[in-house]
């Protein structure tokens, strides 16, 4: 029996490589998680997107508690099973009538782990739908294992390199994941997705987190860092992240900014060994 999921979201997430949307948090706790953002950016500048855009879960307690929510890993659990590493995760922020977008994608083409098990949680905080640049997908393309991705830096992706899928796309089905603040999609690794600009004058904003069984590996140089969430860890494949007791927590920041290194290490080596892959079967 699923813990969280309906028998027919775990068939969707199986047969498109994505279900949806899936109840997590109340609103008003998805709203108050937005209006911490909003604190942070008030008092730290420009400054803070960096500490949103890796890791933030080592820097600020209410990161920490989102991605350690019970319901969200009660839906995870139901996918990849009960012993489970937080991987990685990305504040996405859209400004109102902001002009970034995502190109279409597999997030496996970032991870360095073996094999290609890890699960995206997107935790809507502000409602993501049509209008403001809503997550769209080709469903079954989980099914088609790593596609060829070039970079095209400066092109306004919000991924770092503008990362995107190169060969053709089959897009005659695309499905639109419209969530409302306190809800959450779930996406496979390989997954063909993408995001369209924000037309509205709302902001969208989206926590994905990236959770892996503890059985997958990390096949970089670089030993990475995971924090264990829920389980137990039988393999010792990653260092495990502590827990934050408060924002910039002094205990936990020489581990934040060490890890933070590691994961860009790993993440640049993989996307040269993929650009290379790409390469050669081109
Ligand atoms: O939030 C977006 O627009 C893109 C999200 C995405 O690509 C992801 O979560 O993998």
């Amino acid at each position: 029996m699923p813990k969280l999921l309906t028998p027919a979201q775990v068939r969707q997430y199986e047969d498109e490589g994505a279900t949806h949307p899936i109840r997590v948090l109340p609103a008003e706790l998805a709203r108050k998680c937005y209006l911490e953002i909003e604190k942070g950016e008030a008092s730290h500048g420009p400054s803070f997107r960096k500490v949103l855009r890796t890791k933030p879960h080592l820097a600020l307690k209410w990161v920490d508690e989102l991605v350690n929510h019970e319901a969200v890993l009660d839906a995870v659990e139901d996918i990849i099973g009960p012993d489970i590493l937080l991987y990685n995760l990305t504040l996405w922020i859209k400004d109102a009538h902001d002009s970034s977008f995502v190109g279409w994608h597999q997030d496996s083409t970032y991870f360095p782990l073996d094999p290609a098990v890890q699960i995206t949680a997107w935790i809507a905080l502000t409602d993501s739908v049509e209008d403001n640049g809503n997550v769209k997908y080709v469903p079954g393309s989980h099914k088609l294992g790593q596609l060829r991705h070039g970079e095209q830096p400066g092109s306004g992706s919000l991924l770092s390199k503008g990362q995107h899928i190169v060969e053709p796309v089959d897009a005659k089905v695309v499905k639109s994941i419209s969530l409302q603040p306190g809800e959450m999609s779930l996406h496979h690794t390989w997954l063909v997705h993408f995001s369209e600009p924000n037309h509205s004058a709302r902001r969208r904003i989206g926590l994905g987190v990236s959770y892996i069984p503890t059985s997958v590996q990390c096949t970089g140089t670089v030993r990475h860092t995971a924090m264990l969430v829920r389980g137990v860890d039988r393999y010792n494949h990653f260092d495990h992240e502590p827990r934050v007791s408060a924002d910039f927590d002094p205990a936990v920041e020489p581990f934040r900014q060490d890890a933070i290194a590691r994961y860009n290490q790993a993440r640049d080596e993989q996307v040269a060994l993929k650009a290379k892959l790409f390469a050669a079967a081109s």
